[in-house]
């Protein structure tokens, strides 16, 4: 049985495409992701996979250079 999920996140400080891009290509390479959308004018991060680590999530967003909202 699958047990994938989808949790969303909020991103501090992308402005642009290349923000998108970055923060999307670190988190897509989190163990058990499957899929990434960023949405730079929100700030929305939604994450899909199997057994996310909010903290592998937390620290792909901080090796791209943003971080998540609190
Ligand atoms: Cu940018």
């Amino acid at each position: 049985m699958s047990t994938s999920d989808a949790r969303t996140y909020v991103v501090e400080g992308m402005t642009c495409g290349h923000c998108r891009l970055s923060v999307t290509e670190e988190v897509a390479a989190v163990s058990g992701v499957e899929a990434v959308d960023a949405d730079i004018t929100t700030g929305r991060l939604t994450v899909r996979g199997e057994d996310i680590d909010d903290t592998a999530v937390r620290e792909a967003v901080a090796e791209a250079g943003y971080r998540l909202a609190a």
